[in-house]
C-alpha cells in the first residue's frame, strides 16, 4: 500500500510532528501537563488524522519506529521548554501508547529516551486505552509497573469505553483515569450519570481524573463540581505545536 510507504517515510525524515493539547488543574487552573498528539501533513493528501495513521502503522509494523518518534520529540520538547520558560515550562509531557509497545522493552525505550534528553521520569507520563490494556491485562500490568517504578506515570486513556472489569482496575498500577469525552458529551446533554460514576469510582481507589473534550466553560465547572482533577479540551486549549505551547505556557 502507497500510504504505508509514504508513513514508512514520514517517520524516517522525522516528518511526522507533534502538537500538544495543555491539561489544567480544576481547581486553579494551573498548568499541569501537556498531551502529546501526532501529526502527519502527507505532501499530496494534506492533513491525515492519527486516528488514521496510528491503526496503519499498527497493521504495518511501524508502530515501534512511530512509538520512538514520538517519545523522543516528547522529551527533547520538555527540555527546550526549560531551556527558554524556566519554571513556566509545563510541569509533565503525557505520551500515548499502542498496546502493541506494551509488548516488551517499552521500559528500555523510555529509559533510553530520558537519558539522551536528561530529562527526569517524573517529567513523563503515559496513556494508555483501556482497550489497550485488556488485550493482554498480565503483560500490561508488569510493563506499568516498571515504568511507575521508573517515576513515569501512567494514566488509562478513554476510561469506561473498552469494558475493563472494575476488579481488575484495582490491581492496576495507574496513577489517573481520563474520563472519555463521549461521557462528558452525555454530561452537556444533560445525563451526567456516568461521567458522575467514573470521577466517584477514580476518587475512591485514590486515582486521579482528567476530564477530557472540555468544550464550553459551562462543561468546566460542571466537572470541577463533579470533583474532577484535571480538564482538557477545547474550552480551556487547542493542540498547538511546540513553539505556540511555549508562548501559551509563558503567557500565564
Ligand atoms: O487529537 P487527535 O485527533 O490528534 O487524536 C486522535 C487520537 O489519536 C486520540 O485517540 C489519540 O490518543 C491518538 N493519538 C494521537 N497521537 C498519538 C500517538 O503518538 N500515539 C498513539 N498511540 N496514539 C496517538
Ligand atoms: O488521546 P485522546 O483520544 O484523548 O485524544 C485527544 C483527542 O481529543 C484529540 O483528537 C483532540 O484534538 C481531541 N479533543 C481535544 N479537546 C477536545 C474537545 O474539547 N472536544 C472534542 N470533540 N475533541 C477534543
Ligand atoms: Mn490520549
Ligand atoms: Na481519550
Amino acid at each position: 500500500l502507497r500510504l504505508v510507504a509514504d508513513l514508512r517515510d514520514a517517520i524516517e525524515r522525522r516528518a511526522i510532528t507533534l502538537h500538544y493539547q495543555p491539561i489544567v488543574s480544576a481547581a486553579d487552573g494551573s498548568l499541569e501537563a501537556v498531551e502529546a498528539l501526532a501529526r502527519w501533513t502527507h505532501p499530496q493528501r494534506g492533513r491525515i488524522s492519527p486516528e488514521v495513521f496510528v491503526p496503519l502503522a499498527e497493521e504495518s509494523g511501524l508502530i515501534g519506529p512511530l512509538g520512538l518518534l514520538v517519545l523522543d520529540e516528547a522529551c527533547r520538547q520538555v527540555v527546550e521548554w526549560d531551556r527558554v520558560l524556566g519554571a513556566a515550562a509545563p510541569p509533565r509531557v503525557n505520551v500515548n501508547v499502542s498496546a502493541l509497545q506494551l509488548g516488551g522493552g517499552l521500559r528500555a525505550e523510555v529509559v533510553a529516551a530520558l537519558q539522551r534528553h536528561g530529562l527526569a521520569p517524573a517529567r513523563l507520563s503515559v496513556e494508555i486505552t483501556e482497550s489497550a490494556l485488556m488485550t493482554d491485562p498480565a503483560a500490561a500490568r508488569s510493563v506499568l509497573q516498571e515504568l511507575r517504578d521508573l517515576g513515569v506515570a501512567v494514566a488509562i486513556d478513554d476510561f469506561g469505553t473498552g469494558y475493563s472489569s472494575l476488579a481488575y482496575l484495582r490491581h492496576l498500577p495507574v496513577d489517573c483515569l481520563k474520563v472519555d469525552r463521549s461521557f462528558v458529551a452525555e454530561l452537556a446533554e444533560g445525563h451526567p450519570q456516568i461521567a458522575t460514576a467514573v470521577i466517584a469510582l477514580a476518587r475512591s481507589l485514590g486515582l486521579s481524573t482528567v476530564a477530557e473534550g472540555v468544550a464550553t466553560p459551562a462543561l468546566a465547572a460542571a466537572l470541577t463540581e463533579l470533583g474532577a482533577t484535571y480538564l482538557q479540551g477545547f474550552s480551556l486549549a487547542v493542540p498547538m505545536d511546540g513553539a505556540a505551547t511555549a508562548a501559551w505556557a509563558g503567557a500565564r
